[in-house]
């Protein structure tokens, strides 16, 4: 957690004014580069797949520590479930029930939250159902949505940060049986595949560390923010794919970095899903911003042959510092390679239509609500005038989190406004239990590959989403909104809502 790896955050745009004092004493030598270069050649790790209908459903996860080499020749302590680092990528249908156990065999407190799957308050695996060192928590998961790529993660009170980084992080694909309909690349670990994006600080003995203790207020205003980008676990992997589409399952699971990705050659790609699921028609980008707990998934043409680089540039949250190479010498550098190989492609064509989204009609809605998404930087303090001292109250709406309180009460079936605000900085907000269509993202109509159900979306200034509560939460099980960044989320940025 030093304090040079974050200085440079202060100089994004909207507070590099008015915060003199801590400016002062942070603005160090620290740029956020790609650190060492990767030994070429490193495969992409293609986690394991368990597919749920091939073991009767029933999945054990078994959060666990263990060794994984960053560095070739210099293994660290890290976390994973049922594996040293990460975990699997869980394959459940639609329409089963999934007999879920999770083992904790590690010496801290965890829980498992289903980011984007829809379940019931009590099977949600947030803070309120801690999964004690040695215990095992049972539960069934009934699969009941379209098909889309969701993730799992710790959620435990106070302690969500450093278990992710740690490498607490899984996919889940949601199957409906459209993928064959739609004739998608379906083919797992060959033509679709899971692209966990994860930035970390990994020390010159391998090691990546991370301290509840040791946080400084920056860690916390800006989130935990590394200078090596690690894909699947590793540092600049190389992916062989056939030379034909590729259907790349992008998470973002770092803890608060966001990534702008396009390919060295600018080629076009298509934005097939996010995160609750498919959009009604491929959009065709050359760059996509993908912010920490959302995912995409995207259609890349391997058939020219060619090998190419995906990049990620500056994040243009940070200004100037956001540069990505160490020397700012250029605006991308590469986080992993495709070098596609000569067999026969499994799928060639985009499709001109996929699943149009159930409707969402804003007119329909209940109620209208804000929230105020406050970090606690200086430039947001002076605004509102309230706090004097660090650290700044890190809460929505004046609040910071607290388990004992129920913030928000929903009705079972309805659809509510929900204006959200960020002061600060950019927040990605996420709602559990919930999906949402963005009505309007810094008052204008989303862009088209934001246009499908989510449920995290990054917001700059303003957003204005329709949320649709079709999961019930009592007061024993609440659901959760918050910021995902980890550090926001961990230090009260969060709030609970209930749904009957
Ligand atoms: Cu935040």
């Amino acid at each position: 957690m030093a304090l040079a790896r974050n200085s440079m955050l202060l100089a994004r745009r909207k507070f590099a004014i008015g915060c003199g004092a801590l400016a002062s004493s942070a603005i160090l030598d620290a740029r956020f580069g790609l650190g060492e270069p990767a030994p070429a050649g490193t495969r992409l790790p293609i986690p394991m797949l368990i597919d749920a209908a091939k073991q009767g459903n029933a999945v054990h996860l078994k959060a666990m520590s263990g060794r994984h080499a960053f560095i070739e020749g210099k293994p660290t302590r890290t976390y994973g479930y049922s594996a040293p680092v990460l975990g699997p990528v869980m394959r459940v249908r639609r329409g089963v029930e999934v007999q879920v156990t999770v083992e904790n065999a590690l010496d801290a407190v965890t829980t498992v939250h289903w980011h984007g799957l829809l379940v019931p308050g009590y099977n949600d695996g947030g803070p309120q159902h801690p999964i004690k060192p040695g215990d095992t928590r049972r539960l069934v998961l009934k699969i009941d949505q379209p098909s889309a790529t969701l993730w799992f993660h710790p959620h435990p009170h106070h302690d969500t940060a450093r278990q992710t980084y740690m490498g607490l992080t899984g996919i889940i694909i949601v199957d409906d049986g459209s993928d064959a309909r739609l004739d998608l690349p379906r083919t797992y670990g060959l033509d679709d595949l899971p692209i966990v994006l994860q930035d970390r600080s990994i020390d010159s003995d391998g090691s990546i560390g991370y301290d509840n203790n040791d946080l400084n207020a920056l860690d916390i205003a800006y989130g935990d923010r590394g200078d090596t980008i690690i894909v699947n676990g590793a540092i600049t992997p190389v992916a062989k794919v056939p030379s034909g589409l590729v259907r790349l399952r992008l998470l973002n699971a770092a803890n608060a970095q966001n990534f702008d990705l396009r390919f060295k050659d600018q080629r076009t790609f298509h934005v097939i899903a996010s995160d609750g699921g498919f959009l009604s028609a491929p959009v065709a980008v050359t760059e996509l911003r993908i912010s920490p707990a959302e995912r995409f998934e995207i259609l890349v043409d391997f058939a020219d042959g060619k090998a190419v680089a995906l990049e990620t540039g500056p994040d243009d949250e940070l200004g100037v510092f956001g540069r990505v190479a160490p020397d700012g010498s250029a605006d991308y550098v590469a986080i992993m390679r495709f070098e596609p190989t000569p067999t026969m492609p499994l799928v060639k064509r985009v499709p001109n239509r996929l699943i149009e989204p159930t409707t969402a009609n804003a007119a329909s809605a209940t109620r209208r609500r804000q929230f105020v998404l406050d970090s606690g930087l200086c430039a947001n303090r002076q605004q509102a005038g309230l706090h004097t001292n660090m650290p700044a109250l890190i809460g929505i709406n004046g609040k910071a989190f607290d388990l004992a309180r129920i913030d928000v009460e929903t009705k079972l079936g309805t659809t509510e406004i929900w204006e959200i605000t960020s002061i600060g900085m950019a927040h990605p907000f996420h709602v559990h239990g919930a999906l949402f269509r963005v009505l309007s993202i810094e008052e204008q109509p989303p862009p088209a590959h934001l246009a499908g159900w989510k449920d995290t979306v990054l917001v700059e200034d303003k957003a204005k989403l329709l949320v649709a509560f079709n999961q019930p939460a009592t007061r024993q099980h609440p659901f959760m909104y918050h910021c995902h960044i980890l550090e926001h989320e961990d230090a009260g940025l969060m709030g609970q809502y209930i749904c009957s």
